[in-house]
């Protein structure tokens, strides 16, 4: 038998359990007045300032301390690619595009736009990558990509100099649908200027003729149907963020 076992009265029971419940009682009240403070504080971009400045702060801590380029999201062999490549989210896929007009724009400074075709993109050495898709709304599934790195397609049409600023950002040639994306992350070596699903063309309704592809970010910042590429210090506009999303969106 153990030697530091007490015995304790009934009546030192019920004090002990009336203190708990107590304190249990306080400890929710504590919670909610919390939760009410932060939904009274002011709004910033579609959520209470409070909660974007712990975004903000995972950011800064994900993208200078924990990002690195060795860091690859897992690969799948091509036996567990699903059959149906799911299709989600059409902002920015309006109706009037005509792919025989589209360019890809890149904006080295204002006035100075590079105009480039498909098969300017499909010179530069091809990467097929078959990952883990994820959605932030919760679903996930084993797709298949291919298109040109976009650190190859930097060093290809000597966009280095731009490529030391922050942020790049990306728009839907009707300007619907945007992202903004850290330049470390865009730079990492699975991301792709993507025009291939399955080894065939992308289709439509999947970002045909360009999109990005992007592992270490959640799909909402995987743009179909790149119109525009640009870079800069400042974060650039960002479809989600403004709607309360996180603007790093890292995996
Ligand atoms: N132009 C455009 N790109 C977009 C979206 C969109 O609404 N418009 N939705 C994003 C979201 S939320 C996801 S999950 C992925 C889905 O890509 P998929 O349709 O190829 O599955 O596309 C992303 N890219
Ligand atoms: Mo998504």
């Amino acid at each position: 038998m153990s030697t530091d076992e007490k015995i304790v009265s009934q009546k030192e029971i019920n004090r002990r359990t009336i203190l708990s419940f107590i304190f249990f009682f306080i400890m929710i009240a504590v919670a909610i007045a919390g939760w009410k403070w932060i939904d009274r504080q002011p709004q910033d971009n579609g959520i209470p300032k409070p909660l974007r400045t712990v975004l903000n702060t995972n950011e800064k801590i994900f993208s200078d301390y924990v990002f690195s380029d060795s860091n690859l999201a897992k690969a799948f062999p091509s036996s567990e690619v699903v059959p149906h490549t799911r299709v989600n989210g059409g902002e920015g896929m309006s109706d009037g595009f005509d792919p025989s007009k589209w360019k890809l724009q890149v904006v080295r400074k204002t006035g100075d736009t590079l105009f480039l075709s498909l098969d300017d993109i499909k010179k530069l050495p091809k990467t097929d990558i078959i990952f883990d898709f994820k959605c932030i709304e919760g679903w996930s599934q084993v797709t298949h990509w291919g298109g040109v790195k976009f650190s190859d397609f930097v060093k290809y049409y000597k966009l280095d100099t731009l490529s030391q600023m922050k942020y790049v950002g990306l728009n839907t040639p009707d300007k619907q649908y945007y992202v903004g994306i850290d330049t470390k992350s865009i730079m990492h070596p699975q991301t792709i200027l993507c025009y291939e699903m399955n080894g065939q063309p992308l289709p439509m309704n999947q970002g045909y003729p360009l999109r990005l592809i992007i592992p270490v970010k959640y799909g909402i910042k995987h743009l179909k149907r790149i119109g525009t590429i640009f870079f800069s210090n400042q974060r650039p506009p960002d479809y989600w963020y403004e709607r309360g999303y996180d603007y790093y969106s890292g995996l």
